[in-house]
C-alpha cells in the first residue's frame, strides 16, 4: 500500500460512517449512524459537486492505485469510468444468500433507469474472493445473470487492494470459511468523479430513490 493510499484509507476511516454489522441473513434496511436517509437510500449529498475537469479529490476511488483485472482477465482502470455514473457492488460468487439478491437488486436499479441514464451508467461488481472468483467464474456469472458487458464489469484484485477499496466504500467484510464471507449489504453510487454519492443498504430494498440519484449522477 503506497503512502497516498495509506493516507486515504486513514482519512476514510475517520470520515466514513461505520457500516452496519449486517450479516447475510438480514432483510431490513439498516440504520447508518446519522447519515441522511431517503427510505433505504443513504444519500451523502455532495453540495460541492463540480465539473469533471476538476482534479480528483483524495476521496475519489479513481485515485486508488489498484491493479484491477476484469472477467476477461484484462487490466482495468476505474479511472476509465470517470464522467459516468457508476453503481458498484462488492460481492462473492459462491455466496448462497445475500449476494445473489444484491446482484438482482442492482439489476432492478438498472431496469429503473431511463434509457438515456442507463447509457451513461456503468455497473461494477468487485469480488471479496479473488482467489475463488477467477476470470472464468466471473465470466460464467455474468452469463448466468445475463449482465450486459457493455455496461457491466466484474473485477478482481489482490486481497489487500480489495480491502482498500472496501474501506473507501465503507463496506465491511470478513472471511468466515475457506470461501465464505460475512459482509455489508450495500450498493454504492459513485459520481462522475469517483466519489461516493449515495448508498442503498439492505436486501430487496425499494430502488426508486437510489435510481433517481443515479439519474442525477448520469446527467
Ligand atoms: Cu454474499
Amino acid at each position: 500500500m503506497n503512502a497516498r493510499i495509506a493516507s486515504l484509507v486513514a482519512l476514510m476511516a475517520l470520515v466514513t460512517t461505520p457500516s452496519c454489522k449486517r450479516e447475510e441473513s438480514s432483510q431490513t434496511p439498516s440504520t447508518m449512524g446519522s447519515a441522511h436517509r431517503d427510505g433505504g437510500c443513504h444519500c451523502r449529498r455532495d453540495a460541492s459537486a463540480t465539473p469533471v475537469a476538476r482534479p480528483l479529490a483524495d476521496t475519489s476511488v479513481y485515485g486508488l492505485d489498484i491493479a484491477w483485472r476484469d472477467q476477461d482477465d484484462r487490466t482495468f482502470s476505474l479511472a476509465s469510468l470517470r464522467g459516468s455514473a457508476t453503481v458498484a457492488l462488492m460481492f462473492y460468487g459462491t455466496c448462497q444468500s445475500a449476494c445473489p439478491v444484491l446482484v438482482r437488486d442492482v439489476l432492478r436499479v438498472e431496469a429503473a433507469l431511463s434509457a438515456d441514464a442507463r447509457a451513461h451508467t456503468r455497473f461494477v461488481l468487485v469480488t471479496f474472493d479473488p482467489e475463488t472468483d477467477t476470470p472464468a467464474r466471473l465470466r460464467a456469472l455474468a452469463e448466468e445473470k445475463q449482465l450486459d458487458l457493455s455496461r457491466w464489469t466484474l473485477l478482481r484484485a489482490s486481497p489487500d487492494d480489495v480491502r482498500t477499496f472496501a474501506t473507501v466504500l465503507g463496506v465491511q467484510f470478513s472471511r468466515v470459511g475457506p470461501s465464505e464471507f460475512t459482509h455489508s449489504n450495500v450498493i454504492t453510487l459513485l459520481d462522475a468523479r469517483g466519489e461516493v454519492s449515495a448508498q442503498l443498504e439492505g436486501l430487496q430494498q425499494p430502488v426508486d430513490d437510489f435510481a433517481h440519484r443515479v439519474e442525477e449522477a448520469a446527467r
